[in-house]
């Protein structure tokens, strides 16, 4: 029994809710130089039962109190919610370091105190790489961000990040002021471009002569529990992929975009990378996968499907070039019954859909934009209708808890979004996007807030290497847990969570567990998206 609220808080104008499962009558209370006045009184409304918890709820609508403050909530069963902030800038600080996290991900480089703090540590796999199949080749492929609590670095989830980062900041350069207090800091150029950068000029490493990108560049199994200089097993670089080359092609063409303003060189670097590994797949129509070798346990990535990211590409390079091939290419796959609206590693659609609907020059004949922002406005429609069947207004059912299940609740949120630009900021889009944020911070039948650092009660125990060695009470602030997962694969996470538990129930907050609490790059960067959409001024 608890009262669930947002633990970071809530804009003033926004609709305020807080889940209760038990009692009625509520109490809004405001803590103020030591004082506590009570500020509302309510009754919850009624909601019955929530299929994804299991737990009987209430809502508990507090969307009057709007003066910025710190507050709490009680209520007739004798509970106390957690603190939560009102104030127009209870998003910002969380926005930093959501995006400051992928700093840490940093490889191939030292974490200098200055920017690290007390997580500095030495510089990282620095070896050459050893191609998989032709051991005698060796490669210079240091750079860029471990892709999660592993020290990997894999292709299409890179794309997929970089990807979500460039589209926040595209969308809300105005929500990209502050400093990240990273070592090119004062470059002139905003500082999540800066970070993206890393990224990218790693990812421009990994594209072979016939222009196709190397799936993944990793050890052949996880490295043990050990900070990432002590890590000193060789790295390979897995065989090319249609998927990872189509999401190379993508991103590079993306960014060659956005860095255009401030380094043109850059810029044209990035579309050549784009345009061979657009050859690349020109070359190859048929779906190349990828699978793990035998020996090999580290991340697959694997996909049956690259049509999506082929579409996803051939936005991309539409908007850049405004070339016809892209055009008729992009009218095929819209033709192949594609999902068209999501933004996961899996699947990309979403990412054509923000390319051609966000686009200002209007490259896309107007049957694509039409295909496009029919699916995405009707998926936003269904996402509104199940966030108001749920108990704790998540656009999530029951089926939908999956591994990284955090990573799908923000997806929809930036769908959401997305939905909100094309229709003049629809107030229910909108505030459903909002929920989603509400459900990471707290809202949830866990009681957690899924960011480490945000929130009174916040998971502390990422799966992440660096964090179980160091020696630091605190995790790095700023990171996304997976969140729940229905069907648990990690020996803890099987162990601890019985059978029948409610799917949105189905998480520890345990290091082990890297299928229910693991850290991914592309978990942080949706929220950095969502954020950065509610940090507009
Ligand atoms: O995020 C991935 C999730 O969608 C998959 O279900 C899961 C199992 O294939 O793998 C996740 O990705 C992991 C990757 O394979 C290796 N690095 C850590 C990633 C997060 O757990
Ligand atoms: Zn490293």
């Amino acid at each position: 029994m608890a009262i669930y609220c947002d633990q970071t808080g809530y804009l003033p104008a926004g609709r305020k809710t807080a889940v209760m499962t038990a009692g009625q009558r509520f109490s809004v209370i405001r803590e103020q130089g030591g004082k506590k006045e009570t500020v509302l009184e309510g009754t919850a409304w009624e909601r019955g039962e929530d299929r994804a918890s299991g737990d009987h709820v209430l809502t508990a609508d507090f969307s009057d109190v709007t003066e910025p403050g710190i507050y709490y909530i009680q209520n007739d069963a004798g509970e106390t919610s957690h603190r939560f902030r009102i104030g127009e800038d209870v998003y910002r600080a969380l926005q930093r370091d959501l995006a400051k996290a992928l700093y840490y991900q940093r490889c191939g480089c030292a974490l200098e105190e200055k920017y690290a703090g007390e997580y500095a540590h030495a510089c990282c796999h620095t070896g050459d790489a050893v191609l998989w199949e032709d051991r005698s080749v060796t490669r210079e492929v240091t750079g860029g961000w471990h892709d999660a609590g592993d020290y990997g670095r894999y292709v299409s989830p890179a794309a997929v990040a970089v990807g979500h980062l460039l589209y926040a900041f595209s969308l809300f350069p105005e929500s990209f002021g502050e400093s990240l207090q990273i070592p090119e800091s004062g470059n002139g150029v905003p500082d999540v471009l800066n970070e993206c950068r890393y990224e990218l000029e790693w990812l421009l490493k990994m594209q072979d002569a016939a222009g196709g990108a190397y799936h993944k560049l990793t050890a052949e199994r996880h490295a043990d529990f050990i900070m990432p200089e002590d890590d000193h097993d060789r790295f390979y670089l897995f065989p090319v992929s249609s998927m990872a080359t189509a999401d190379y092609a993508a991103v590079t063409a993306l960014a060659s975009r956005v860095y255009r303003a401030y380094d043109a060189a850059f810029a044209d670097r990035l579309l050549g990378a784009a345009r061979r590994a657009w050859m690349w797949l020109e070359n190859n129509p048929q779906y190349v996968g990828f699978h793990n070798p035998e020996s090999c346990n580290t991340g697959e990535y694997d996909d049956d499907c690259d049509l999506d990211e082929r579409l996803w590409a051939a936005a991309e390079m539409l908007v850049t070039t405004g070339e016809a091939k892209y055009q008729e290419k992009l009218t095929a796959l819209l033709g192949e019954n594609l999902s068209l609206t999501d933004f996961g590693w899996t699947d990309v659609s979403g990412f054509a859909a923000l390319a051609i609907l966000t686009d200002r020059t209007g490259r896309a004949d107007a049957d694509s934009a039409g295909i496009l922002r029919g699916a995405v406005i009707a998926e936003a429609d269904r996402l509104v209708r199940v966030a108001a069947d749920s108990g704790y207004g998540v656009a999530m059912e029951p089926e939908d808890y999956v591994w990284g299940s955090n990573m799908v609740v923000l997806n929809r949120g930036m769908l959401l979004v997305l939905a909100a630009l094309l229709t003049d900021r629809n107030a229910e889009y909108e505030q459903t996007a909002l929920a989603q944020l509400h459900y990471l911070l707290g809202m949830n039948a866990v009681d957690y807030s899924y960011v480490t650092g945000h929130g009174e009660h916040a998971f502390m125990h990422p799966h992440n290497r660096p964090t179980e060695c160091d020696g630091i009470e605190a995790p790095m602030p700023g990171w996304v847990s997976g969140g729940p997962f229905k069907t648990p694969a990690d020996a803890v996470g099987i162990e601890r969570i019985k059978a029948g538990t409610p799917p949105m129930k189905c998480y520890v907050d345990h290091a082990m567990c890297y299928s229910l609490n693991e850290i991914t790059i592309y978990w942080n960067s949706p929220a950095v998206f969502l954020t950065a959409y509610f940090n507009r001024k």
